[in-house]
């Protein structure tokens, strides 16, 4: 568990130029950051060896605000960004941060893709469910019923579900927590960090702003609270599917942990053999 203060993170590796940030009261976007600060002060990963990208959106505004090197990039582009700087520097730790609609809709593309080669990448994305910049848009993973600005009525498209992609095609590091799950979430981005090829980890995440309002929700305290009622840890799921019960609860956890030889390692290996 990580033991550094708030006041010692923003000190040791935020810009403190370009607070505050631009989340909203509540946003469950400023944790996950911190999260990840945390996990990478335990590991002492050397942030100067560390590349931040993301794409467009609230959650993508992350990297600007970490004393790093980044790339704030295009919205859906920050995988195939981060792929180019994985490939020309394969010392650097290249972690991307990522919205559910930058991720699973014009990016989705790109993640498929990068799982498929086995890029060593670190992405965590941010679930809010909505499209959370542009002022609550439908998201491919917003829930069926759930309200957005373009679906007042309630959504009839069937949802994505990330990180259950991530694993059938083949990622070696896959997790879902919450915000309501910090320790987890700390603990499953160390592993995602230390973990050669890709590793995804999705954070569920508040958006009273606009999700929570439209559906809603109360505040901030009110989302977290419905975050842990409404979600169910894989290994307790798995007892009540052998048991031949069933929820319609979300299921969280670390669905997948395995080895499996990353690109840098195959393409290295592969040209030095045709000499
Ligand atoms: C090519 C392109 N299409 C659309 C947009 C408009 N746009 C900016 S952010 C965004 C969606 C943001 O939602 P998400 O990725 O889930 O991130 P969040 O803001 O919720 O963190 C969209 C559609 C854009 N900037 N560029
Ligand atoms: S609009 Fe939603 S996702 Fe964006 S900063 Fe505000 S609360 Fe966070």
């Amino acid at each position: 568990m990580s033991f550094i203060s708030n006041s010692l993170i923003i000190e040791k590796y935020l810009r403190k130029d370009m607070l505050p940030t631009i989340f909203c009261t509540g946003c469950g976007i400023g944790s996950v950051m911190n999260f990840t600060l945390r996990a990478i002060h335990d590991l002492n990963i050397d942030i100067n060896k560390t590349v931040f990208v993301s794409g467009i959106g609230c959650s993508s505004r992350i990297p600007g605000y970490i004393y790093s090197d980044g790339l704030h990039s295009l919205h859906g582009r920050a995988i195939a960004y981060a792929t180019g700087v994985k490939l020309a520097n394969p010392e650097l730790k290249v972690v991307v941060f990522t919205g559910d609609g930058d991720c699973g809709a014009i990016g989705g593309n790109h993640f498929l893709h990068a799982i498929r080669r086995n890029i060593d990448l670190t992405v965590i994305s941010i679930n809010n469910f909505i499209y959370g910049m542009t002022g609550g848009q439908v998201a491919p993973t917003t829930p069926l019923k759930s309200k957005t600005t373009t679906t007042p009525y309630g959504n009839i498209e069937y949802p994505i579900d990330l990180s259950m992609m991530a694993k059938v095609i083949g990622a070696p590091y896959v997790a879902r927590w919450t915000t309501a799950h910090p320790i987890q979430c700390i603990s499953s981005i160390k592993k995602a960090l230390q973990k050669k090829g890709f590793s995804f980890v999705e954070i569920l995440s508040p958006c009273p702003t606009s999700y929570g309002r439209l559906n809603k929700m109360g505040t901030t305290l009110d989302m977290t609270k419905h975050f842990k009622e409404s979600t169910i840890n894989i290994k307790l799921y798995e007892k009540m599917l052998a048991e031949g019960k069933t929820t319609d609860k979300m299921v969280i956890g670390e669905f997948v942990d395995i080895e499996k030889e990353d690109f840098n390692t195959k393409y290295k290996k592969f040209y030095s053999d045709l000499k």
